[in-house]
């Protein structure tokens, strides 16, 4: 049992299973969760300064993709790997429970991937991402997006030694989403509005969301996109822009 998030999370951090059906005089109160807690944090946060160096010096952006499962994220790379993957070398990281079903539409899409399953962990964490790295061996001057498992709760807590959280947020979700899980959506440098071509259909009022996503989060970038019909891409695509020139200022300084 993962004390940070609840999950299982053994596959996820490489900690032990600590059974609890034996009465043991050591700590297990309220207490010794949150230091097991701190613990846990305190060694994903090294590997991914680790990560973060490793990308560093290799003028690699990384970014990292999280949202409510289904929101979007695998179709709004398969569509930014058709647009813009002749300009930009595109590299994936695929997170999810089980199955490789994502990794498959991405290299349909035409982009080198690794999948990483998280077996019953609700979050990748930085050691499965360096991991992840000596499989995908992304050259000099990659950008590697990084789709972590869909939750909008446990890849909130977990730095991967990305350069910036991309939050996508489908209009199928309820305009209440930021103010639920506030630590997500407080983390993200960007948040993607997605599905917008569904909104004559949907009760979704978009000015009550970005003031939802306000009251949490004064700084985010926002876009309203449609990953389905290419909408609003065009801004994503310089923001990706932005970002890799920000990466490669930040490895030359
Ligand atoms: N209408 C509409 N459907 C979308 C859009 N983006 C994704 N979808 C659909 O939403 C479902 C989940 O998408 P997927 O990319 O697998 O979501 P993920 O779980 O976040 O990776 C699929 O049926 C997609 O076709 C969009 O912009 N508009
Ligand atoms: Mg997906």
């Amino acid at each position: 049992m993962c004390a940070t998030c609840g999950c299982s999370g053994d596959a996820a951090t490489g900690h032990h299973r600590h059974e609890h059906n034996h009465p043991h005089p050591h700590g297990h109160g309220p207490g010794a969760l949150v230091e097991i807690e701190a613990r846990i944090l305190a060694k994903n946060d090294a590997a991914a300064e680790h990560n973060r160096a490793w990308f560093r010096g290799r003028d690699i952006l990384a970014v990292n993709l999280v949202s409510a499962p289904g929101a979007g994220k695998t179709t709004l790379l398969e569509r930014t790997i058709a647009d813009l993957g002749a300009e930009m070398p595109l590299y994936v990281i695929e997170g999810d429970q089980a199955s490789a079903v994502d990794a498959a539409r991405i290299e349909r899409a035409g982009a080198p991937v690794v999948q990483v399953n998280t077996g019953t962990g609700c979050h990748l964490d930085a050691a499965m991402v360096a991991r992840g790295m000596q499989r995908l061996r992304p050259p000099t001057g990659a950008a590697v997006l990084i789709e972590n498992v869909g939750n909008l709760v446990c890849p909130a807590l977990f730095d991967l030694g990305e350069q910036a959280k991309i939050v996508v947020f489908s209009v199928t979700e309820g305009e209440d989403k930021p103010i639920k899980y506030p630590h997500m959506f407080r983390a993200a440098g960007i948040v993607l509005l997605n599905k917008i071509d569904l909104l004559p259909h949907v009760d979704f009022d978009v000015a009550r969301a970005l003031a939802n996503l306000r009251s949490v989060n004064r700084t985010a970038d926002t876009i309203e996109v449609s990953a389905r019909t290419g909408a609003g891409m065009a801004a994503w695509y310089e923001w990706l822009r932005h970002e890799r020139a920000a990466a490669r200022q930040a490895a030359s300084a």
